[in-house]
């Protein structure tokens, strides 16, 4: 075991699960995968994606606006969303059967109803930090394993913000599942070997 490295559980929640609210195809097949996984890691993080009813990301706050659209914000390009992980709701909630007693923390993200967040480090006006790169840092990681939900969004975003922040970062590929809208997927692993992620398929 390598105490340096710390694995980062990405959004295994209800919402991105069969018959959730934005249902990530084959998503519970990670459950398993990664509970499985995280026995090999001393230092485990767990993210939730958790945002206010009126997020900003979801289409219903916007006129005439539906899922997977995308719209212009001050930040930036927003894909909107279905209503997904309200802070407190069922769908909010971890996989029922996510079992990593062990987990040290579990770090909410997208609380701010007016800024996206699928990075747990940054979110999406590029600047607000969650503060997760100072929990690395102050413990000694120096590296992460990623793994969860979705590839090409939250798990990508991460893995390019570990990267900035100096965070070695390797996706463990059979422990995630993607959206793969639009050529997302594709897109996501091109960004992301070119920012030095590396993709493995064990560990
Ligand atoms: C995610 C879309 C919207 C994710 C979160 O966890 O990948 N995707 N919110
Ligand atoms: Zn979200």
């Amino acid at each position: 075991m390598n105490r340096k490295t710390a694995l980062l559980v990405i959004d295994v929640q209800r919402d991105f699960c069969a018959g959730g609210a934005l249902a990530v195809p084959d998503g519970d097949a990670v459950v398993p995968i990664i509970n499985a996984l995280a026995r090999h890691y001393a230092t485990v993080v767990i993210t939730q994606d958790w945002h206010p009813a009126n997020h900003t990301s979801f289409a219903s706050q916007h006129v005439e606006r539906s899922p997977f659209e995308t719209i212009d914000l001050d930040y930036g390009p927003q894909k909107l969303w279905p209503d997904h992980c309200v802070m407190d709701s069922t769908g909010a909630a971890l996989h029922p059967d996510l079992h990593i007693p062990h987990a040290a923390l579990i770090l909410r993200k997208g609380l701010n109803p007016a800024i996206d967040s699928y990075s747990a480090f940054l979110e999406a006006d590029r600047a607000t930090r969650t503060g997760l790169d100072g929990y690395f840092a102050s413990r000694g990681i120096t590296a992460i394993d990623l793994c969860g939900l979705a590839t090409d969004y939250c798990v990508a975003w991460t893995a390019l913000d570990a990267r900035r922040f100096g965070v070695a970062a390797r996706v463990i590929e059979p422990a995630c599942r993607a959206i793969d809208r639009d050529a997302s997927l594709a897109a996501a692993w091109r960004t992301m070997a070119d920012a030095g992620v590396a993709r493995v398929g064990s560990v």
